[in-house]
């Protein structure tokens, strides 16, 4: 990965400096038509909504497209046999670009943030990986009933009220919480406040700032003068919060074999190495911010879907009755056998993956599709939304939200790779387990105990700060 070397000052990666030293022949890439000298394919798009401006120019050129803004242009990848290939391992592997890039100030050489060359990554990786065992799993059960408890108090007093819930709020509290208290023993308390945590407000802050950095040109970077000291003040308010909860832990001493307990305590197993304490603080970071704004993205996209479809609320609420009977809370096993209600999980996540795109990088030169040469440390960003949404894997309406695209069956007949809602290969997800227990655990409590509807009228709209998130979704409980 000879190209990779950070810019002096800034700590931002450089790859190429342009997609035309990467792909040789990148006169072979469709581009929007309308393209304005300098500033390149900016007609017809907004600062505010970078992947679903994607996703309708990915409509219009196909499976693989550019798209040049302010000088940058990026490749963008979404056909289904083209993802395949970008998948192989042997020939490409995680690129650190741009959105995850801009992290860096924030994440360091934190597991996702991390370069694959970066020996962090490994050390990390081998320390953490029990962390997210089944027997780790196991420990952690108790504690995620006790915040879907504290989140379920809250709708009771909702309905009770005859409030509509914010689900995309209290989903983030839900799953801050749920990281926090089961990695961490921290509790911040969301439930018990009004407004959001200012840790959240810190790191929503710090993605925002990380995406528009993707999209406002250097040559006007003086607009985020403002923003960047914001910057600077949520990243110093996310540091010295995460300080204090190592601090709280180590003053503790013994802890509870957690998450944190693996970052202070564990050795490598090989090598005895130990994560240095800076690193540790990326990790913490790390972990409670890509530990929650996902999974409470996937939990709000499929409290509407839900919501949208009686049929398969029913249906769904059919099983949990089913499956967990009466028993007042259920136990590890019984959430996995809620198998409807994963696939509707699994069906939100394929029209709304809430980590929308991951990029790849050549490791070797290579020739992609057999028609588009890259050299080694060539990357193109996989359009996760629209793979999800290339008729050649999904058929011919595949903006319908179906639960049976998920039926065993149904998945042996499609070709592989074509759902990558967590990434793929070394760099794929490492929370997956335990976004899809925790997920699927308060989803099968919310639907044991309510009936959900829509607010008349309500059309999905999607909030983009990196991660995708349903805007302004509100839903009507009523107790069941
Ligand atoms: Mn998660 C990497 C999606 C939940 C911690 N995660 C990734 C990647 C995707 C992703 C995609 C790969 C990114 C890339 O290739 O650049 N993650 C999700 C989604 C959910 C999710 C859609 C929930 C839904 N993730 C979680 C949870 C945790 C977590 C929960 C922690 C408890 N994710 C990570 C970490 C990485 C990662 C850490 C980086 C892994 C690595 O590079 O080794």
């Amino acid at each position: 990965m000879a190209q990779v070397t950070e810019t002096a000052g800034s700590a931002l990666p450089r790859g190429f400096r342009s997609a035309e030293q990467g792909w040789p022949r990148l006169d072979r890439i469709p581009h929007p038509p309308r393209r304005v000298p300098l500033i390149g394919d900016v007609v017809g798009t907004n600062v505010r909504t970078p992947v679903q401006d994607s996703m309708r120019i990915a409509a219009e050129l196909g499976p693989i497209f550019r798209r040049k803004g302010f000088g940058k242009e990026i490749v963008f990848v979404w056909g289904a046999d083209l993802a395949a290939e970008l998948a192989d391992e042997s020939r490409f592997a995680k690129h650190v670009g741009l959105g995850v890039a801009n992290l860096r100030p924030v994440a360091g050489d934190g597991l996702f943030t991390a370069y694959n060359h970066e020996p962090n990554w490994q050390l990390a990786h081998d320390i953490l990986a029990p962390g997210f065992s089944r027997e780790a799993m196991e420990g952690y059960h108790p504690l995620m009933l006790d915040v879907a408890g504290q989140l379920m108090s809250a709708w009771d007093a909702g309905e009770a009220a005859g409030r509509a819930v914010d689900v995309p709020g209290d989903m983030t509290k839900l799953t801050l919480e749920t990281i926090a208290r089961t990695g961490f023993g921290h509790d911040f308390q969301s439930f018990e406040r009004e407004q959001l945590h200012p840790f959240v407000t810190a790191m929503v802050g710090a993605l925002s700032f990380a995406q528009r950095r993707n999209v406002v040109p250097p040559l006007l970077s003086g607009l985020l003068r403002g923003a960047e000291k914001r910057n600077a003040a949520d990243r110093a308010y996310l540091n010295r919060t995460v300080d204090e909860v190592i601090a709280a832990r180590r003053a503790a001493g013994d802890g509870p074999g957690d998450l944190l307990d693996r970052m202070l305590e564990v050795a490598h197993p090989e090598t005895g190495e130990r994560l240095a304490p800076e690193n540790i603080r990326r990790q913490v970071i790390t972990f409670l911010v890509a530990g929650h704004e996902t999974t409470s993205g996937a939990l709000s996209f499929a409290l509407h879907y839900l919501a949208q479809h009686r049929d398969v609320l029913a249906k769904a609420q059919e099983e949990v009755d089913r499956v967990w009977g009466d028993a007042p809370v259920p136990a590890y096993e019984q959430v996995a056998k809620l198998r409807y209600l994963r696939r509707v999980l699994d069906e939100s996540l394929r029209l709304w993956p809430t980590a929308p795109a991951f990029a790849r990088e050549a490791v070797a030169d290579t020739t992609l599709g057999g028609v588009h040469p890259m050299r080694r440390g060539a990357w193109t960003l996989v359009l996760t939304t629209m793979l999800h949404r290339d008729p050649a894997a999904w058929g011919d309406d595949p903006e319908a939200f179906d639960p049976e695209r998920f039926t065993p069956q149904a998945v042996r007949a499609r070709p592989g790779h074509v759902f990558k809602p967590w990434g793929t290969g070394a760099r794929a997800c490492i929370g997956r387990q335990f976004a899809l227990h925790e997920a699927t655990l308060v989803l099968g409590l919310l639907l044991r105990r309510y009936d959900l509807s829509a607010e008349p009228g309500y059309q999905l709209r999607i909030a983009e700060r990196l991660t995708l998130m349903p805007r302004g979704l509100r839903l009507h409980l009523t107790r069941r």
